[in-house]
């Protein structure tokens, strides 16, 4: 009899709009998997600790300026950093847990006009470094009107914290929504903090419990 191959644990990424909560809630999903007796990784891009993460610091708080095509390789470069690290966590059976990914470069460049109100990027352009990268097997896109974010505090001081620039990145997560099918699940993420951590363990509890069938697949290919 042919022997099973081991099933391995998930990649899970919450996406999604500025003041989110995406950072509040992938530490609670970390933390809800911890006292539930599974340790994962928990990673966060960008990931300002390397020397590429760095450099991306330094443009989003516009200490430096960076090409719009180059500080978008080095987000996608970010990513890539970590890719095999991401598999063989996975493959290991230890979960991943992450905090905005591949979609996020795609929106955040795609959504840069110039001074006519015209893309500077073009979409698949903005897509293509990203193809190839582990594929998430669920991605949680926290969805949030700009009245809430504001409630929040506000779109803070960085560079893309902009509203014109939060609405545009918003009607692109869309656009990739559709595109992804059943892995994409959007969240209301305005609620309170218990209710928006309900629904992401709901979904995550079994997938963690069961693990995923097969070899992790890729983005987009
Ligand atoms: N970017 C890009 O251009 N290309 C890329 O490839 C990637 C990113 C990966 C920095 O990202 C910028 O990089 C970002 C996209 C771009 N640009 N913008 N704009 P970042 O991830 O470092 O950004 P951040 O500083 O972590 O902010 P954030 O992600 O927007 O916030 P969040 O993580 O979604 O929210 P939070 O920190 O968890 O919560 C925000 C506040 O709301 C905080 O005070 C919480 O206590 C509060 N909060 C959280 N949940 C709730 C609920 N449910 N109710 C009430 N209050 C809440
Ligand atoms: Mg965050």
């Amino acid at each position: 009899m042919a022997s099973q191959s081991p099933r391995r644990a998930p990649f899970i990424v919450i996406e999604g709009l500025d003041r989110s909560g995406k950072t509040t809630q992938t530490s609670r999903l970390y933390a809800r998997l911890k006292e539930t007796g599974t340790q994962a990784n928990l990673i966060k891009f960008p990931d300002r600790t390397t020397t590429i993460g760095q450099m991306i610091d330094s443009y989003l708080r516009s200490a430096s300026e960076l090409d719009d095509r180059a500080v978008h390789l080095l987000f996608s470069a970010n990513r890539w950093e970590l890719a095999s690290m991401i598999e063989k966590s996975l493959i290991a059976g230890t979960p991943v847990v992450c905090d905005r990914y591949a979609f996020s470069g795609i929106t955040f460049s795609g959504s840069k006009v110039n001074s006519e109100g015209e893309p500077l990027l073009p979409f698949e352009w903005c897509r293509s470094p990203d193809i190839g990268l582990p594929a998430p097997d669920i991605v949680f896109f926290f969805d949030i009107t700009p009245e809430k974010a504001k409630e929040r505090g506000g779109y803070g001081e960085e560079r893309y914290e902009k509203e014109e620039m939060q609405l545009r990145v918003r009607d692109s997560f869309h656009r990739i929504g559709r595109e992804m099918g059943t892995t994409w699940v959007t969240i209301d993420a305005g609620r309170e903090r218990d209710q928006v951590e309900q629904d992401v363990w709901k979904l995550v509890e079994p997938l963690v419990k069961e693990g995923v069938d097969g070899p992790v697949t890729k983005l987009w290919t």
